[in-house]
């Protein structure tokens, strides 16, 4: 069967052979998945009377991602609640689907997650990745019946999306010059975002803008040095990997930048959460500066380093304002006295204990512990693996046994901020040393497919028969083009070294 596994399967006898024409039967609101399905089963396959009945129709009762899927020899039926669910059971038959494309056996199928947002984080800060890979990736996410798409678009190493109210941000602030002398960059314009947003969201996906601060924002400093700490300016768009010094300046100038960068943010993205970031931020520069120190006694802190959240709590403000919800990286709510509003949503990348930190202040978490979902670490210890130095090893298995509800979580409804509990999970794929799509399809697979069984299943069929499962879903996968053939070579730190001495 399929990856990953629904929840209730019954294998009925014999199977649906398609006739060399379909009927697509649609109800009202089933449309967009009926449609989705045609364009599984390609252009050879013309639309008439006679042909295969495959119907489609929302049928209410039930979560809105579940669905039931029935497929007998004479025609399929595919009912459910939402859109959503019917989404889901069209990538089920996707799956199911004979390797001939000719038809599918016969079964029952019902079938609902366990988590109802499944999310993925892609970095295309640090490497920038084409629109088309995008929409690709997009495609590979819902087969996998993972439902969010975490942008990470902006970082010290590059800013990834046009603003209007600031040119100079994709000007200056998307490119780079790498160490061997090369420019690495590239920025979407609003108009490719707003494309993104609506192509993702045809196949189930949403997708969850972050905007990085006040830390990681080197290529916004590059591009407008008055938002620094440094009144001499210099600041680059960086071109080495770890955490910079480099932090917005706590003046005004800086939250009128964010406040205009997160409000054309939400004009771009429908989501109801905004990513604003908050995570690794050195505080040296504001202890240094007296304009800092100055700026966080008139704001009533008592230490400089406060001002962290204190830039946090200005721009939930702001999204507040715009009716957004504020996620941040769970590290961004530790801070000495630097407790966060508690409808703010913390993603939680460390382990469950925090994640039970935070609960307890009542906050809701998106689950993304590292040791089992950064798939930007090793997966093995071979040579082919990424070079991603001082990182632990996160294997298939590692992946496959992430617990969301771990250590007796409570799960939350994100639609009810007041509840604190578990709302959502989120795999990462960081990118330092992924430079590009190939690359990015080595390290998520296939450990994604994993993190979707994970994620989905209520009771998770166990590991050695997901392995059993894997070779038939990868071949899919390499139908549609996600597996990268043998793995990409990474360059080794030497080789990197001994090219740019050439
Ligand atoms: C930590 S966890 C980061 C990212 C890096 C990643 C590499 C977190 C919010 N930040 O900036 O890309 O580790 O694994």
């Amino acid at each position: 069967m399929i990856i990953p596994q629904p929840a209730g399967v019954r294998r009925m006898p014999g199977r649906l052979a398609l006739a060399p024409s379909i009927r697509l039967d649609a109800g009202p609101g089933a449309v967009p998945a009926a449609e989705l399905l045609a364009h599984h089963l390609g252009p050879g396959r013309p639309r008439s009377r006679e042909g295969t009945p495959l119907r489609l129709a929302l049928r209410p009762g039930g979560p809105p991602e579940s669905y039931r899927l029935v497929v007998a020899p004479g025609g399929l039926d595919l009912t459910a609640p939402a859109l959503a669910g019917l989404l889901h059971g069209v990538h089920t038959l996707r799956l199911l689907m004979d390797e001939d494309g000719s038809g599918w056996p016969c079964v029952e199928i019902d079938d609902a997650p366990v988590m109802p947002r499944r999310g993925v984080l892609l970095d295309v800060a640090r490497h920038f990745m084409p629109l088309d890979f995008l929409r690709s990736f997009i495609d590979e996410l819902a087969l996998h019946k993972l439902n969010v798409l975490h942008l990470h678009l902006t970082d010290d190493q590059g800013w990834r999306i046009e603003i209007g109210a600031r040119p100079r941000l994709t000007e200056i602030g998307a490119w780079r010059t790498e160490p061997d002398g090369s420019v690495h960059g590239g920025h979407y314009t609003r108009k490719d975002l707003v494309a993104l947003v609506e192509y993702a969201a045809s196949r189930g996906v949403e997708i969850v803008p972050e905007i990085d601060m006040p830390g990681h924002v080197r290529a916004a400093l590059a591009a407008y040095p008055g938002l620094g700490n440094d009144p001499r300016g210099g600041v680059t768009v960086w071109n080495g990997w770890g955490v910079s010094e480099d932090v917005l300046a706590p003046h005004d100038g800086s939250l009128e930048f964010l406040r205009d960068v997160l409000t054309e943010v939400a004009e771009v993205f429908p989501s109801p959460i905004v990513h604003i970031g908050g995570d690794e931020c050195p505080t040296v520069q504001w202890e240094r500066s007296p304009a800092a120190v100055l700026r966080a006694r008139e704001a009533g802190l008592d230490d400089p380093r406060l001002l962290r959240s204190w830039f946090v709590a200005r721009m939930h403000e702001h999204l507040t304002r715009l009716g957004r919800r504020t996620a941040v990286w769970d590290d961004g709510s530790r801070l000495p006295g630097g407790r966060l509003p508690s409808d703010a949503l913390l993603t939680v990348w460390l382990d469950a204990a925090h994640a039970a930190t935070a609960v307890a202040r009542g906050h809701q978490v998106v689950m993304a512990p590292h040791t089992a979902t950064y798939f930007d670490y090793r997966q093995g210890d071979g040579p082919d693996e990424t070079p991603a130095p001082g990182h632990p090893v996160t294997t298939l298995a590692d992946a496959y046994a992430f617990e969301p509800l771990a250590g007796g979580l409570p799960a939350a409804d994100i639609r009810r901020p007041e509840q604190a509990g578990v709302v959502a999970v989120q795999a990462q794929l960081w990118t330092e040393y992924a430079p590009t799509p190939d690359h990015v399809r080595y390290l998520a697979y296939p450990r994604l497919c994993a993190f979707a069984e994970a994620a989905w299943c209520a009771e998770r069929p166990g590991f050695a028969a997901f392995r059993s499962r894997l070779p038939g879903h990868l071949g899919v996968l390499r139908s549609l083009g996600a597996l990268a053939g043998p793995g990409p070579r990474w360059e080794r730190p030497a080789d990197a070294a001994e090219r740019m001495k050439r």
